[in-house]
């Protein structure tokens, strides 16, 4: 493992280190024999490795014990896999925030998905982007219009990932025409309801299952909401408040990585007759990599210690964390690149891969442009 003096800061308890270390030591065991040839086919093959060695029980509450997410080791798997593999990591995460509405507000019977999440034998997906609507969550128009016992749902979704594999999606969409963000519901939708189909995949430059999905007169019962009419909104927000803190922590672990493949290099190139690493300008910039690292560290485990010491709101801590780490993880990255001159750019080579991996969590879960505004709002109003 490397650097891991973080995990002796006082956001954690002695069961967050042993987990973070069993982790690394599974990861190095296992993820190496995972062919990523075929996206789809991988991502089911890896929550079922995650399911079975216990990893995602960590995903969502326990439905037979429930009680509270615990986002410090949701962070540390998160960061952990991140730095081992970027669909193992995507592949774990995809399971919580699919499920993350349900865990925290869902019925006993939208629980029992959970047995299934949980253990890796169903997998799961948040659909809340539209065409029309990414950023601006409370212009959706997805419509929910009361039918007989329940709802039947009318619109498209996009950019939903583990879109076309999901088993389950987690769905927002308007029960009430005028009511802006105070006038969406959320749904647990199964994905073979009749009248939900995949209308398109999406390929993006670090492949990972992604759909456009069309809802043409779902039928959905009463049951299947989550939460109340009009609670959307809030369960959305509520859900990314503790999913955001997670992509921070994934940019760490792909920053760790990047930090550690520059450090091997500039250990052992020579480069006008002494070892990369005696250059003041390359000691520059691993220093500012080594600041950068650490200072995500610390914003992401700051917003998941807060959260996991019972404050409602996390907003302004997940939000900075994700707009920093995010960025962070961008330039160390370059950096490194850099640092490895043309071998670099090689594709196939971990640098490559990162330089695209990283590019996506500047954007999903709320762009860096939205967490400016969930700071400043936060900042200047002087609240959570
Ligand atoms: N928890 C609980 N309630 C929240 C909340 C949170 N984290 N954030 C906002 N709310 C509440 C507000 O308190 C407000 O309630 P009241 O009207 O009762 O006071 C209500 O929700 C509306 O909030 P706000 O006025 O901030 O809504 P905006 O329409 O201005 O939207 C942004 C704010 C832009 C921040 C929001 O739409 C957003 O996060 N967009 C990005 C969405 C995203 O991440 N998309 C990616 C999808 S997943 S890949």
């Amino acid at each position: 493992m490397p650097d891991s003096s973080f995990l002796s800061w006082p956001f954690f308890e002695d069961r967050h280190r042993t987990l973070a270390r069993d982790l690394d030591d599974w990861s190095r065991d296992r993820l190496g024999s995972v062919d990523h040839a075929d996206t789809d086919a991988a991502c089911i093959s890896l929550v079922a490795m995650l399911g079975e060695a216990g990893w995602l029980a960590h995903s969502a509450i326990d439905p037979d014990d429930p009680g509270t997410l615990d986002v410090r080791s949701l962070c540390l798997i998160r960061e952990t896999l991140a730095r081992h593999d970027g669909l193992a990591d995507f592949a774990f995460a995809m399971q919580g925030l699919g499920m993350g509405a349900v865990s925290l507000f869902g019925t006993p019977e939208h629980r029992e998905w959970l047995h299934q999440t949980r253990a890796g034998r169903k997998l799961s997906a948040f659909a809340l982007s539209e065409p029309r609507s990414g950023s601006d969550v409370a212009n959706i128009e997805m419509s929910a219009v009361p039918d007989g016992n329940g709802y039947r749902l009318n619109g498209e979704k996009t950019w939903i990932s583990n879109g076309g594999i999901a088993d389950v999606y987690t769905v927002f969409a308007r029960t009430d025409a005028a009511g802006g963000s105070k006038g969406l519901s959320a749904f647990l939708v199964p994905a073979d309801t009749p009248g939900l189909t995949v209308a398109e995949r999406l390929d993006v430059m670090a492949p990972h299952p992604l759909a456009r999905l069309s809802f043409e007169d779902v039928k959905l019962d009463a049951p299947a909401m989550i939460g109340l009419p009009g609670e959307g909104f809030k369960i959305a927000m509520s859900v990314l408040d503790v999913f955001r803190s997670t992509v921070a922590a994934a940019a760490l672990g792909f920053a760790r990585r990047a930090l550690d493949a520059a450090l091997d290099r500039v250990r052992t190139r020579e480069l006008f007759g002494a070892p990369m690493s005696e250059l003041q300008m390359v000691q520059g910039h691993i220093a500012d990599m080594a600041v950068d690292v650490d200072a995500a560290a610390l914003l992401v485990y700051r917003a998941a210690w807060t959260k996991d010491m019972g404050a409602p709101r996390v907003s302004r801590e997940a939000a900075m964390a994700k707009l920093f780490s995010t960025d962070q993880a961008q330039r160390v990255i370059d950096k490194a690149v850099q640092l490895h001159g043309g071998d670099g750019v090689r594709v196939g080579c971990i640098t490559e891969t990162l330089y695209r991996e990283i590019r996506a969590l500047r954007i999903y879960e709320g762009a860096s442009d939205v967490q400016k505004i969930v700071i400043a709002r936060s900042v200047i109003g002087g609240g959570a």
